[in-house]
Parts: structure tokens; sequence; C-alpha cells
């Protein structure tokens, strides 16, 4: 059997799932994805799942369940399952293909905590790491900094400089997959039910942290023996994984950008700090780049403000506007389409009229 309260499972998932019309069967969470194959992890053991055709069309790629999410599926064999619902998902984290909402992929779904990891060597930079951070907020995971392989020879005084203001902001982890020890906080931050992911680019150590912090547990799964179906393979990769008596963890493959979807420049200010000089500015719409009185430009005058950090707050900021100016440019786009299409209606209407 497994607990599924490690796997997040609570009162909250409970009564989504009482609105939906198939609440009387059973429930579980995307373990991984394999093409149209789901596998998914329920309490009495791991189902090879596929969609049924309603849950499939009408929904955009990125509405599919993902890693992740919960599902409501119906038994049809042992070990087998189709899904016919889904719970709304909350705290999802995607990847952005191109410059538009619509394209995008789901990478994990009902996410808590969000693990930015960066290898000490050439991969460490902090503005990616600004990057991600904004990026993850908007989402509404809690972002930390884990910085892996801490047994390279690095320059810790000029990593924790380079860090400092984001140390003030969220919790970093110097750690080593190398050295147990390193990974005790870590571990100790993940609470029993929570869902961490953890992204970076590939090559840091992501995978080598989760088998690390999961041990033995990695393949817990495996009691029940999986059988092949048409269209679902068996594989021995998984995305998530439970550790033991505590919370799962979602490995990704190397991902570069999320994307900023809302670009709210408070909050992009208040995590880099901007936003207690931003106060002191004299017009409350003040854009920081060139009024007289600004706050942010004083202080970045007297070298309170670095000015890698205000570089790298405008740059975020311009690229979230430029986000948002895209989608408007696209619904608007959209509507002079359906409006032409309305109008040929129309017009062949009047035709049959005439
Ligand atoms: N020196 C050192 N190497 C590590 C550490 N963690 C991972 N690696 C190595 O880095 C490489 C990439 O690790 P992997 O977990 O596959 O990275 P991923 O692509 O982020 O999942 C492998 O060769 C690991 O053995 C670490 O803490 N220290
Ligand atoms: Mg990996
Ligand atoms: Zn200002």
């Amino acid at each position: 059997m497994n607990n599924m309260n490690i796997y997040g499972w609570n009162d909250h998932q409970n009564q989504l799932k009482q609105r939906s019309i198939h609440n009387t069967l059973s429930h579980g969470r995307v373990v991984v994805v394999h093409r149209t194959c789901y596998e998914v992890v329920a309490g009495d053991g791991l189902f090879q799942c596929e969609l049924t055709g309603a849950m499939m069309y009408g929904r955009a790629d990125f509405e599919l369940p993902c890693t992740g999410d919960w599902v409501l599926f119906q038994l049809f064999d042992e070990g087998k399952g189709i899904i016919v619902d889904m719970l709304p998902r909350e705290r999802t984290l995607y990847r952005r293909r191109s410059g538009s909402i619509a394209d995008r992929q789901a990478i994990a779904a009902w996410v808590d905590k969000a693990f930015i990891v960066q290898s000490l060597d050439d991969n460490f930079n902090v503005r990616r790491a600004e990057r991600f951070m904004a990026q993850i907020m908007e989402t509404g995971i809690e972002p930390m900094l884990v910085l892996n392989k801490a047994d390279l020879d690095f320059d810790r005084q000029d990593v924790d400089r380079q860090i400092e203001h984001l140390t003030r902001r969220i919790p970093v982890f110097f750690t080593s997959v190398r050295q147990p020890e390193t990974l005790i906080a870590l571990r100790e931050y993940i609470s029993e039910g929570e869902t961490v992911v953890f992204v970076g680019s590939s090559g840091v150590g992501k995978s080598s942290l989760v088998n690390a912090l999961c041990g033995e547990s990695l393949l817990a799964t495996s009691e029940v023996s999986l059988s092949t179906g048409k269209g679902c393979h068996t594989s021995t990769r998984r995305e998530m994984v439970a550790m033991p008596d505590s919370g799962v963890l979602i490995d990704t493959p190397g991902v570069r950008e999320f994307g900023l979807t809302e670009g709210d420049p408070d909050l992009l200010a208040e995590m880099l700090e901007i936003a207690d000089l931003a106060a002191s500015c004299r017009f409350a719409d003040c854009t920081h780049t060139d009024e007289p009185d600004c706050g942010v430009l004083q202080a970045l005058e007297s070298g309170a403000l670095d000015r890698d950090v205000y570089e790298s707050y405008l740059k975020l900021r311009r690229e979230a506007w430029h986000f948002s100016a895209s989608e408007h440019e696209k619904r608007r786009k959209m509507k002079s389409f359906t409006n032409m299409v309305e109008e040929a209606k129309n017009k062949k209407l009047s035709k049959f009229v005439e």
C-alpha cells in the first residue's frame, strides 16, 4: 500500500475530487508521462493509464495531465486504467516554448517548492538564478537555491558576495552528493506531503541529488509488476519519486526557460529588493529609469544598489512586458479573425435571404 499523504493527498484535493462527476473512482498522481501513457501511483499500486477520448480532445497540449497531476481513473485490467478526469491544477510549472501562453508545456503540477540547482563550476550564474526565481515565484511556488558540487574548487567568498541579495529572500544550500552531510539540511527542508521540483541546466546534478535524497526508496513502487499493453510501454524511468516518510521529488530534464507570464513589476521589485528603494520615489508610477527624485536611481548612484541587480530587474521587466504585449496582440488578431468569420457567415446568410 502506498501512503497517498506522502504523495500530497489531503482534504483540499479530496474536496476537489468530490466536485467531479467521477468522484467514486480511484484517484492517483501522475509519476511520469510517456507519450500517451500515464504512469499513475495510487493507494493500491502503480497503474499504466491512458486517457479517454473526452480527456484528450479539445484540450491544448499543456492542458493534458503532466507529472504531479492528480487524476481520477477507471480500472479496466490488472495494473491498467483509463483516466477520465483530472483535478484542476494548482501551482504548476510550465516550460515556455515560444512567445505565447498557449505554446507551453506543463512540466510539474501541484508543486510546493522548487530547488533551483546550479553547480559551482562554470554553471553558476546569479543572473540566471534570479530569472528562475522570478519565474517560479510568479506561479506561487516557493523557490530555493541549491548550489551543488560544493566539493569542487570554488571561491566561496566570491559566491557569497554575488548571492547576498538572494540569500536575504530565499534559502540557499551548498551541497555535494559526495558529502552526504551537506544533504541533511536539504532533506530537513522537505516536509511530509510536500512536492519539490528540481530545475536547472542539464549536468548540474539534479538526478544525483534526487537519488541521494531518496536512497533506497527510489524504486519503492516496483513492488507492482508492470504489464505492457498497447500504447503503453514499461520503463524504469520515473520523474516523481517518494522520499521515505517525507514528500515527493520531481526530477526534470534541463529546462532553460519557464518564461514570465504575468510580469508584475511590483513582484520583481520586491524580489530584487528594489521595492524599499522605490518607496521613496516622487512619482507613484515611477519606472525608475529617468524620473527625477527616483529612490532607485539615487541608490544606484550612491552604490547602495548593485548595478547588475538593477540591470537584471530592467531586463526581466522588459521581457515580461514583451510577453504580455505579444499576448494582447495575439488576442486582438484572434478577435479580428473571429469577426471576419462572422462577417463571412453573415454575408453568406444574407445571400440566401436575397
Ligand atoms: N563533483 C561532483 N559531481 C557531481 C555532483 N553531483 C552530480 N555530479 C556529477 O555531475 C554529472 C551530472 O549529474 P546528473 O545528476 O546527471 O545531472 P542532471 O543532468 O542535473 O540530472 C554526473 O557525472 C554526476 O556524477 C557533486 O555534488 N559533485
Ligand atoms: Mg538528470
Ligand atoms: Zn523610481
